[in-house]
């Protein structure tokens, strides 16, 4: 008789990870890009991305921790290091916890104009629009930049997949970078190769190892064929809503993960309305305050008349039946 046993958490290090296979040269062979993303469900790209408009960036969101006290007086403006006293003491009901500071900072951060622009550049349009295979690519507005940091109230990100949180078609692509050099120390995304094609996991991670939330999918034992690597500026992993993928727990605590998640759909696919709000619940009128008219273009840059929409289902966000292995 055959032992079935139940799901359970498996706690991933980053010796025991396959290094990511690079998929730049495919960019010139967008039906092999394809190819291969169907079979990994995953594409990375070293250097994809010009790293100057990163770098920017990031010292915009290097400052904002600065001004409220969490840097040492005497940082570098690039490197990510914090006063980690300062920054425990900060209350834990404060903190937006999948992003790894508090609201208040997060809304600072969602005001940038610099990171409502990056998921615009040229390169990740190509690159979308050859995955894709259309020309009507449709960029979500509801970017994500998370400064994860080491305040007991966060921790890493688990195990998931992006379909429960984002909905609408299962044809979106996350795009993951690091907003800065982003070693494995320093706790970047990881992902579970070809994971996409068990479909949609029952959720329900345990409770384990600072792992905080329920929405997590069940893994089985013997899915272990994780793949990630240090990221320097401008590398890019992508991946569809099906795939899944948790960030290693950072073992540098003294320093910030700057890092942006940003979707990607066809323009004629479905979409949930929730993608189109922004991503600390400002309205964007309130984050669009202040900016230059060289930015106008990147304001109400979507047309809602123009997509169609699937409803929004709370139930996927709730533990699934316990998945049998
Ligand atoms: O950066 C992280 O820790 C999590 C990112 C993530 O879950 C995503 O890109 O969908």
């Amino acid at each position: 008789m055959s032992e079935t046993t139940s799901s359970v958490p498996v706690k991933v290090h980053a010796a025991d990870l396959t290094p990511f296979q690079e998929s730049t040269e495919l960019l010139r062979r967008p039906a092999e890009l394809r190819a291969r993303a169907e079979r990994d469900g995953y594409l990375y790209f070293r250097g994809l991305l010009d790293p100057e408009p990163i770098l920017q960036l990031r010292s915009k969101v290097l400052d904002i921790l600065s001004e409220h006290g969490l840097r040492p007086p005497d940082a570098d403006p690039l490197d990510g290091k914090l006063d980690l006293a300062r920054l425990c003491r900060l209350p834990a009901d404060q903190m937006r916890v999948d992003i790894g500071v508090t609201a208040e900072l997060y809304d600072a951060i969602q005001k940038l104009p610099e990171l409502h622009r990056l998921p615009h550049e040229p390169a990740l349009l190509d690159l979308y629009r050859k995955l894709l295979d259309t020309n009507d690519v449709f960029v979500h507005p509801r970017h994500i930049m998370r400064a994860m940091t080491a305040h007991p109230a966060t921790g890493a990100t688990p195990p998931h997949q992006d379909f429960p949180l984002v909905q609408g078609s299962s044809g979106t692509w996350t795009c993951w970078f690091p907003v800065g050099d982003c070693s494995l120390a320093r706790g970047p995304l990881i992902i579970l190769r070809a994971s996409h094609r068990q479909g949609r996991l029952p959720a329900g991670t345990t409770d384990h190892d600072g792992y905080w939330t329920n929405w997590g999918a069940q893994l089985c034992a013997g899915e272990t064929n994780w793949v990630g690597g240090d990221f320097a500026v401008g590398d890019v992993v992508t991946f569809p809503s099906l795939t899944v993928h948790q960030s290693l727990p950072a073992v540098v605590r003294n320093e910030v993960r700057i890092s942006m998640d940003v979707r990607y759909q066809r323009g004629d696919d479905v979409i949930e309305a929730r993608s189109l709000t922004n991503h600390a619940e400002l309205a964007w009128d309130e984050v669009y305050q202040g900016w230059s008219s060289e930015n106008a273009d990147l304001m109400h840059y979507w047309n809602p008349d123009q997509l169609s929409y699937s409803p929004w289902d709370e139930s996927l966000l709730e533990p699934g039946t316990r998945r049998i292995c």
